[in-house]
């Protein structure tokens, strides 16, 4: 997963990044159908508000954070993000299909000209998996978040306990 996570920064094909998704487990039985932009966008975005629910090593943690494109003419595009805290990082989205719950990987994530977008839980996510040893709620980890532009841009993320529903809450 890690390799198909680099691929994806590195602007590689799309057919690799539907097959690198389409292995992925969350998704079985659920239907893709993912235009992955071929605009690379712009590096002009602020990230706050990042924390990390930890859960258990065994379960994958969610990542959240608020991104704000602050390009009025040019979308911003999410690629991976990046971090030496846990081995395996996707971008995942929560849905509802027929009553049921579920969650996707996604090759990427669009912030519109000039709008923020709200990583919570219930929609956009990053799941973080394989966490380093002796990681727990207070600490502070870093992060990339890696763009369309291949820019990578820092971000300090406050990894909070398992009831934890929000940045401040
Ligand atoms: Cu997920």
């Amino acid at each position: 997963m890690k390799k198909s996570i680099i691929a994806v920064s590195l602007g590689l094909s799309a057919v690799l990044m539907s097959g690198a998704y389409a292995q992925h487990g969350h998704n079985q039985g659920h239907a893709i159908n993912f235009e992955v932009t071929a605009e690379k966008g712009t590096n002009n975005v602020s990230i706050d508000k990042c924390w990390i629910r930890l859960m258990p090593s065994v379960t994958p943690s969610g990542g959240f954070f608020e991104i704000k494109n602050n390009d009025s003419t040019q979308i911003a595009v999410i690629k991976a993000i990046e971090t030496d805290a846990f081995e395996e990082t996707m971008l995942h989205r929560s849905y509802m299909k027929d009553g049921q719950s579920g969650m996707e990987m996604v090759p990427e994530v669009i912030v519109k000209a000039g709008e923020t977008l709200h990583f919570a839980p219930g929609g956009f996510h990053v799941m973080l998996e394989k966490p380093v040893s002796g990681l727990k709620a207070g600490d502070k980890i870093q992060a990339r978040f890696v763009l369309g532009t291949e820019d990578k841009v820092p971000v300090t993320c406050e990894l909070k306990p398992v009831n934890a529903r929000s940045f401040d809450h």
